[in-house]
């Protein structure tokens, strides 16, 4: 133990020790724990060795300790990727919140810089808390960012590259005008905060949208610029919905009717709709509309919003604050969502780090152009290593398969099912289903005709931990419903909280004519799932005691009482990414 109080905290040395195989056979176990398991209180920082951190993700980012939650400002600026952050450069809970700052080449691997914003003026005194980049006239990134004063009251503020020739631009510089907006008479001071993205109207104004919430309505309000420094606040906000209160995190931006193709978010033509994100009720919720940019009207052609498990969501389980950045260099639309733990704070206070960034995915329209379609940016590909493949095989009732030498604690999995006879489906009375409420009803123990149907993930050796990945398919009245869930039940022999909880979506496809497709990333403590190519995901977090490192096993099953028709299964071993301090 005494080695330890030499070193800084945090230093690449302790870290990297503990990881040592060397260092291993060198020192007994115990000696190991003790000297890895190093707690200092007070900025609380804990680091341990990998047998001691199961649930530290290999290739979801997350920083080398502290705490993260929402993703500000992603941006593509001059061939580098920036991904900021809320961060606690000081402890796994919130507090001290500062925009944590990481580049990136590729979206997979990462260098981790020194935060961009810290809280220390008298307008960000209790926090940097989330906005957004914008990209003025192509060439000037600038950061508009929620402070909060003494007071709690919450303004908008303004920060630039100190140097903008900087490739990484590792240094802002505060605008010496801060704050540049602070909250009107009708708004709630500490109802005011998460400037988006701006965007470029005809009149060749910018606008955003910020947060709020106005006479108990959750509300976009709108605001315009010339220059991106002075703003001024639109008579109507861009929109808002009853019976929902505060909004967070805003997102605003077009999307093609034409191609996969993401759209830079001041494109003003007519092959595009545009959606509406907002973030309430622990989820991210959007709507898609048709947006006048000239009298900045929003017309609502889906449900608006509402809190139900029917309205559209971007992910039906852990993922909030969102946010999307256009990637001009791959012309694609990336979305980054915050996964929180499930567990407790002083289960973050042990591991010395809490939060995840999910992984980046490309957005683009279905071909009904009723919903959003998601899907890992294909960069992940870079990490697959060892591949098994399984094509054409019956799986018929109570069937159980493991997918050989997978390590199932770090896999990417693809497989693909398809049905038929579908006359025999369970019936189903009603053609309004409540996902979440039927996946609570029938878990994936309950024996159906169609289901359940899909893949157990981080599996022990008896079994006894097992997260199931599942479908189960039903006749209503006048269609079919394909009903995905994600059952967290059994995913830990602890008792956790994120050990109760069962995600439920329904996908919008005819199994009658169409396969029915599943994609999980598994990452030791995340399970990240894309049901119908992207038409529905399901985020979890768990937290298996048994189902570990190599200990992890991988499954397909089929537990309903008609055969499937595994069509095929391609599983990955995947590398680990590097996220690392830059030098
Ligand atoms: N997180 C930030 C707020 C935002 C909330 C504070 C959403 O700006 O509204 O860390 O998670």
């Amino acid at each position: 133990m005494f080695v330890i109080w030499f070193l800084k905290p945090g230093t690449a040395f302790d870290i990297e020790f503990c990881r040592s195989a060397k260092v291993k056979k060198m020192v007994g176990a115990g000696w190991i724990l003790s000297f890895c398991f190093l707690l200092v209180v007070n900025g609380v920082t804990v680091h341990a060795s990998e047998e001691l951190q199961p649930y530290r993700t290999s290739f979801h980012f997350q920083p080398l300790k502290n705490w993260i939650n929402d993703p500000n400002g992603p941006m593509y600026f001059n061939g580098v990727y920036h991904l900021f952050y809320q961060y606690n450069p000081y402890g796994p809970l919130w507090g001290n919140i500062s925009w944590g700052h990481s580049i990136s080449y590729d979206l997979v691997n990462w260098f981790l810089l020194e935060p961009a914003l810290s809280p220390k003026e008298p307008y960000d005194v209790k926090g940097c808390l989330s906005g957004s980049t914008t990209i003025l006239d192509g060439l000037k990134p600038i950061i508009l960012y929620t402070g909060q004063e003494v007071n709690d009251s919450q303004v908008q503020n303004l920060a630039f590259p100190k140097n903008f020739s900087d490739p990484l631009l590792k240094d802002w510089i505060k605008w010496s005008g801060n704050p540049i907006l602070t909250p009107d008479n009708d708004i709630y001071p500490e109802q005011f905060r998460d400037p988006s993205t701006a965007w470029m109207g005809p009149d060749g104004k910018w606008r955003i949208v910020i947060g709020s919430e106005i006479n108990g309505h959750g509300a976009a309000l709108l605001y315009y610029s010339t220059n991106g420094i002075s703003w001024t606040r639109s008579d109507k906000p861009l929109h808002f919905s009853s019976n929902i209160s505060m909004w967070e995190c805003p997102d605003f931006y077009p999307v093609s009717n034409l191609s996969k193709d993401g759209i830079d978010t001041s494109f003003q033509g007519n092959s595009t709709m545009h959606v509406l994100k907002a973030s309430f009720n622990s989820s991210d919720y959007y709507v898609i509309g048709r947006y006048d940019p000239k009298v900045d009207q929003f017309h609502v052609v889906t449900n608006d919003f509402s809190v139900s498990n029917t309205q559209l969501r971007y992910d039906y389980g852990k993922f909030y604050a969102s946010k999307t950045f256009y990637d001009d260099a791959k012309k694609r639309r990336v979305l980054w969502g915050w996964v929180a733990e499930v567990d407790d704070a002083l289960d973050a206070i042990k591991r010395g780090w809490s939060g995840l960034q999910s992984f980046p995915r490309s957005i683009w329209f279905s071909a009904t152009r009723k919903q959003l379609v998601q899907w890992p940016v294909d960069e992940i590909k870079k990490l697959r290593a060892k591949h098994v493949n399984m094509e054409n095989r019956e799986l018929m009732g109570g069937s159980l398969l493991e997918v050989p030498d997978i390590r199932g604690s770090q896999a990417d999995i693809e497989v693909l099912f398809s049905l038929s006879n579908l006359s025999d489906a369970e019936m189903i009375n009603s053609d309004i289903v409540d996902p979440q409420l039927l996946c609570e009803q029938k878990n994936v123990s309950q024996i159906g005709s169609f289901g359940p149907f899909g893949v157990l993930v981080l599996v022990s050796n008896n079994l006894d931990e097992q997260t199931a990945v599942f479908f189960r398919v039903f006749k209503g009245p006048n269609m079919f419903h394909v009903l995905m869930c994600s059952d967290q039940t059994r995913s830990s022999i602890a008792q956790t909280m994120g050990g109760n909880s069962m995600y439920g979506a329904l996908l919008d496809l005819d199994p009658l004519h169409e396969k029915i497709s599943l994609r999980s990333l598994i990452d030791h403590s995340i399970v990240e799932s894309f049901g119908g190519h992207g038409l529905a995901c399901i985020t979890a977090r768990v937290y298996p005691k048994l189902a570990i490192h190599e200990h992890a096993k991988l499954y397909v099953f089929n537990n309903g009482t008609k055969s499937v028709t595994l069509s095929s299964l391609n599983a990955w071993n995947m590398n680990k990414a590097q996220i690392v301090p830059m030098d």
